[in-house]
């Protein structure tokens, strides 16, 4: 009997339907043992899930809770939804690493980050910053997403950051990205005069101004261009990129070479610290293949294909059926 007079019984649930073996089926036990040992009344407790197989173990814990089985990847907005309707119960979300990583990563991301984008205008978006002032006089409390560091750990190749107001920059920076075979990010700082441009806002054309740290200068040599224009090798990198142009970023951090992922990470989140707007290459990699290359497509676009190469005939087809039924 536990603190509350009950047996652990009384916090079993439905016979399991997974696979003997799953690790599932521990984990639930692990669960109900901690409510059980923790003296905590089922009837206070609500299991929220989404879709998957370990979506479906709240129904093999605890039938006297609460429960909740969402659609699949949406058990943080639900969970939410429950949790502010009565944040007296306890709450457990239950959600697999596909249905938080994969089809509900965006719902997971902003469960975290617990941010409200419903309408468009004059309001935080989830990349102001902590400080940044409204119009109206408002504050912003919640950290930005960065989504040149998101970018950066998530696997695109060439990653960087420049401003509306900086022709020279903005200009180099997407001829390379034009160059670039692979994914880009680049996250371009372009301040909104109707709403976003008052003194307090950190995009404002004043803000920006005033707080634009280049990393590094970026240069742009098309292919037809003559790459023999004299640079200085202790200060300069020269990036060659797939279709011959070249990327030459002069350094303007000594210290930060743009090859170097971790330090491209803590070098945004350092600069969120101290309010800086870092603008520039964070990282390149041209190494790396890109997707219609991993996916080790035929030199013909598809799309040009003639039916008779992109479509099994009948007889295969019909095989085929035959081969799955
Ligand atoms: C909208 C939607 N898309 C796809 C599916 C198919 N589907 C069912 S479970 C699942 C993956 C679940 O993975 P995970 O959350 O890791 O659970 P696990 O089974 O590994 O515990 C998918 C893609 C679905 N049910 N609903
Ligand atoms: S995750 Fe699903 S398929 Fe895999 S062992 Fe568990 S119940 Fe079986
Ligand atoms: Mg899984």
């Amino acid at each position: 009997m536990n603190s509350i007079g009950l047996e652990i019984l009384d916090y079993r649930g439905g016979k399991s339907t997974l696979c003997a073996g799953c690790g599932h089926n521990a984990i639930s036990e692990r669960i109900l043992e901690a409510f059980y040992e923790m003296g905590v009344p089922p009837e206070r407790v609500m299991k929220m899930s989404g879709i998957g197989c370990s979506s479906k173990t709240p129904a093999y814990f605890m039938s006297r809770s609460f429960s909740f089985n969402s659609v699949h990847g949406r058990m943080p907005s639900v969970a939410t939804g429950a949790i502010l309707a009565n944040k007296t119960m306890k709450s457990i979300g239950i959600s697999g690493d596909g249905d938080t990583a994969s089809i509900g990563v965006g719902q997971f991301i902003h469960m975290l980050r617990r941010g409200v984008y419903g309408l468009t205008k004059g309001q935080f978006s989830a990349t102001a910053d902590i400080g940044s002032k409204l119009k109206t006089g408002v504050i912003n409390d919640l950290p930005p997403i960065d989504v040149c560091a998101l970018a950066i750990q998530m696997g695109a190749t060439f990653i960087g950051r420049s401003f509306s107001g900086d022709k020279k920059q903005l200009s180099a920076m997407l001829k390379a990205a034009i160059a670039h075979k692979g994914t880009v990010l680049l996250d371009i700082i372009s301040p909104c005069v109707t709403f976003n441009d008052h003194e307090g806002s950190t995009k404002s054309y004043k803000y920006m101004k005033e707080h634009d740290e280049m990393v590094n200068e970026t240069g742009f040599i098309a292919p037809f261009e003559d790459i023999s224009v004299e640079y200085d090798h202790d200060t300069t990198v020269d990036i060659q990129m797939h279709d011959g142009s070249h990327l030459r970023l002069r350094k303007i951090r000594e210290d930060y070479a743009p090859t170097d992922k971790t330090a491209a990470v803590k070098m945004l989140m350092d600069a969120h610290e101290k309010g800086e707007v870092l603008t520039g290459v964070f990282y390149i990699d041209t190494n790396e293949l890109d997707f219609a290359s991993r996916l080790n497509l035929v030199d013909e676009p598809l799309a040009s294909l003639p039916q008779e190469r992109v479509r099994p005939s009948r007889e295969v087809f019909a095989e085929l059926m035959q081969a799955h039924r």
